[in-house]
């Protein structure tokens, strides 16, 4: 793996003890991101990374193995860019709701980029974000004709982000257009990927010409949440989150009596849209 310290890149490899940790609850041990202490190794061979701080902020996702483990996207970034595009593929809500889950479960802020608005207009763009009643601060851009980057540049400004969503949104195209000379990479980390098989997945990390990192990571096929529960799923919407409370404390908002949620749907209050959105995550996360 390579090692960033602040200046230059380093060949860096994982103590063994730090390799297979029985019992984590993760299934790659390091993740870009991550602040570690090393020692040197060899004369002329790479140095040996012994200690990984604890961390600040985790992007995670499930494996879906049968342990539960979850694999660690990036440690330490403090807002998850989450990339989608107007088309090609198209804009699917539901997996910028997932990502804004995962994305506060490990404490970071979740923003929307929308990017190849040149696929259609910046109005349609914004009308798609607004018919999903998406939460969350936005932008949109076009990594391929420009426009937009600039309100990227200041979001990401001074800023540890990771780019996440999936593959073909755009999200190493719109690095690209952040650092125009991306290519002089800073650090990669290496990741087991989901099934336990030996597959090299990498991320990497990029200082911003004015200051800030970014995270790019590569593609993922599906976003799964793994362990959750009512209160999690419901905060990923706000109509739902800032509703009153239900007769019960442990409404699950699906067929209770007294439940505000549904009346609220029932009213007009909460969109019928975003009641289906949150029925979907929560039966895709097998909450009981
Ligand atoms: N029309 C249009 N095409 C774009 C835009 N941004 C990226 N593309 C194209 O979309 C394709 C995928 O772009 P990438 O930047 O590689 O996507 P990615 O999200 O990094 O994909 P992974 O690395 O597989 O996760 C490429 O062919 C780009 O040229 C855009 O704003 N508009
Ligand atoms: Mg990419
Ligand atoms: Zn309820």
């Amino acid at each position: 793996m390579e090692l960033w310290d602040g200046h230059a890149i380093h060949e860096a490899i994982l103590a063994r003890h730090l390799k297979s940790e029985a019992g984590s609850r993760h299934a790659n041990p390091l993740a870009v991101g991550d602040e570690v202490e090393v020692e040197p190794g060899e004369p002329g061979g790479p140095m040996r990374v012994v200690s990984i701080a604890p961390r600040r902020t985790f992007l995670e996702r499930s494996t879906g193995d049968s342990r539960g483990r979850t694999q660690i996207i990036a440690a330490n970034a403090t807002q998850a860019v989450i990339i989608s595009s107007l088309a090609e593929p198209p804009f699917r809500p539901g997996l910028v709701d997932r990502w804004g889950l995962l994305a506060r479960r490990g404490g970071l802020v979740p923003v929307l980029c929308l990017n190849k608005v040149d696929l259609g207009t910046h109005e349609e763009a914004e009308r798609a974000i607004a018919e999903a009643a998406i939460p969350l601060e936005a932008v949109t851009v076009s990594a391929e004709n420009g426009s937009g980057v600039d309100r990227l540049l200041e979001l990401t400004a001074g800023r540890v982000s990771v780019f996440v969503g999936h593959s073909g949104v755009g999200k190493s195209s719109l690095l690209r257009r952040l650092i125009p000379n991306a290519d002089a990479l800073v650090g990669t980390v290496s990741a087991k990927n989901l099934k336990g098989r030996h597959t090299t997945t990498s991320s990497r990390l990029y200082p911003l010409p004015g200051g800030g990192i970014v995270i790019d990571t590569p593609g993922v096929r599906s976003v799964q949440l793994g362990q959750t529960d009512v209160a999690e799923v419901a905060a990923v919407f706000d109509e739902i989150a800032e509703a009153p409370p239900c007769r019960f404390r442990t409404c699950t908002h699906r067929t209770e009596p007294g439940c505000s949620i549904l009346a609220g749907v029932q009213s007009g209050v909460v969109p019928s849209a975003i009641y289906a959105r949150y029925r979907k995550l929560l039966e895709e996360a097998e909450v009981k």
